[in-house]
């Protein structure tokens, strides 16, 4: 606590509490991504300066087909509206729409020790599925540590699987902090205590991952019809037992994920759950969560198709968004930049306007008047 105090800089003690996250464009979100991350960002825009981005760049340090990589950005955004982000609360843009994040990777690279990278565990996963790893499924954390501290963000709401990158942006920023003085936010991750780890229904032993939810049967899509919800969690993995009580035993993982979905769409209590279902099979706990699921992604799916119908308009959002989000990360580079001893030139106002994306508004405004 000490250590963060020192670390802040003037900025975050006087301004509301800052928050970044992000979602790769690498699938469709499942309702892992909404119950341990989107959800959760929406029921706070309110209070908190939001900033949510789509971590595109983060995406292709796997292959993606580009096309699909193009549809899958504008869907994620799509989907961060359809669940309750408001344009107008939230900072809703593209990662690879500000410079800013790939300059900041870079400048962190080189105070970041290789070892870090090395020891991260979704990293040691991720290798050992392939013949080839690239440099940038290495350089994954640094990218990340970039995106959240070029904002301050002093919260990083995210699922526990992100727990161990938001440790290391932490170990970064202090890094950084001690070489060059005073520059970064030391950002702390909030993890929700039910929901950080929603779990593949068909192998509860894992997490439900975007990257493998074309996969049928290994998650519930934010887009799926309500017959493939049920067909989904009809099928999902449980156990031979007959209890339906919340457990962290192994052998309970498939129940347990049911009745933490089930939690977290009805916002019952924990001992009202079980007592609801005590005495029932696995079949009705099934037939429940199920109809909950259905009921709460119904909105969801029907805002989505809505937005995606309109693609203009998400055009339009994003566009915003990401001149609002240079605004904040435009001069923080410079500020880092002149830390570590570049020479940064004054610029006149047309290239900030044209680098904040102000001035292709004022030409579009300009030339409404005009017709
Ligand atoms: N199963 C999950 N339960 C709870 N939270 C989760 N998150 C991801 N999976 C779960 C949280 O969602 C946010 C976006 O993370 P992501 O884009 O890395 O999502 P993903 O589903 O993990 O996507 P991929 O492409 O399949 O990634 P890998 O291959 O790394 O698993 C984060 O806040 C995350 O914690």
């Amino acid at each position: 606590m000490k250590e963060d105090k020192k670390n802040m800089t003037k900025e975050s003690t006087s301004r509301r509490p800052r928050v970044f996250s992000g979602v790769q464009p690498s699938g469709t979100l499942h309702i892992g991504n909404y119950l341990g991350a989107i959800r959760r960002w929406a029921a706070q825009q309110d209070e908190k300066e939001s900033y949510f981005c789509i971590v595109d760049m983060h995406a292709i340090t796997v292959y993606q087909d580009p096309e699909s990589l193009r549809h899958l950005t504008r869907d994620v955004a799509a989907l961060y509206i359809a669940c309750g982000l408001e344009p107008q609360k939230s900072t809703i843009f593209i990662q690879s729409h500000v410079r800013a994040h790939a300059e900041c990777c870079w400048i962190l690279n080189c105070v970041t020790p290789v070892g870090w990278l090395e020891r991260m565990t979704q990293f040691k996963a991720k290798a050992e599925q392939r013949e080839s790893v690239s440099t940038g499924l290495l350089d994954y954390p640094v990218l990340q540590a970039a995106d959240i501290l070029l904002y301050d963000a002093d919260e990083v709401p995210v699922g526990e699987d992100q727990k161990q990158h938001v440790e290391l942006t932490r170990d970064i920023a202090q890094r950084f902090n001690s070489i060059y003085g005073p520059t970064f936010t030391v950002p702390k991750a909030v993890i929700p205590e039910s929901g950080a780890r929603i779990r593949a229904l068909n192998d509860p032993s894992r997490k439900m991952s975007k990257s493998e939810a074309h996969i049928r049967g290994h998650a519930i899509r934010l887009t799926d019809e309500p017959d493939e919800i049920r067909h989904v969690i009809r099928c999902a993995v449980t156990d031979t037992g007959r209890e339906i009580v919340f457990s962290d035993a192994p052998e309970k993982a498939g129940v347990n994920n049911l009745l933490e979905i089930y939690e977290l769409l009805t916002g019952k209590n924990r001992s009202e759950i079980e007592a609801h279902f005590e005495g029932k099979g696995y079949a009705v706990l099934k037939e429940e969560v199920a109809e909950v699921v259905v009921e709460a992604l119904r909105p969801i799916r029907e805002r989505y198709h809505e937005l995606v119908s309109d693609p203009a308009e998400l055009d339009n959002i994003l566009t915003a968004g990401a001149d609002h989000a240079r605004s904040v990360a435009e001069p923080k580079i410079q500020d880092i930049k002149r830390k570590v001893g570049f020479i940064v030139m004054g610029r006149g106002m047309v290239h900030f306007l044209l680098e904040i994306g102000l001035h292709s508004r004022l030409h579009q405004k300009i030339g409404g008047l005009q017709r």
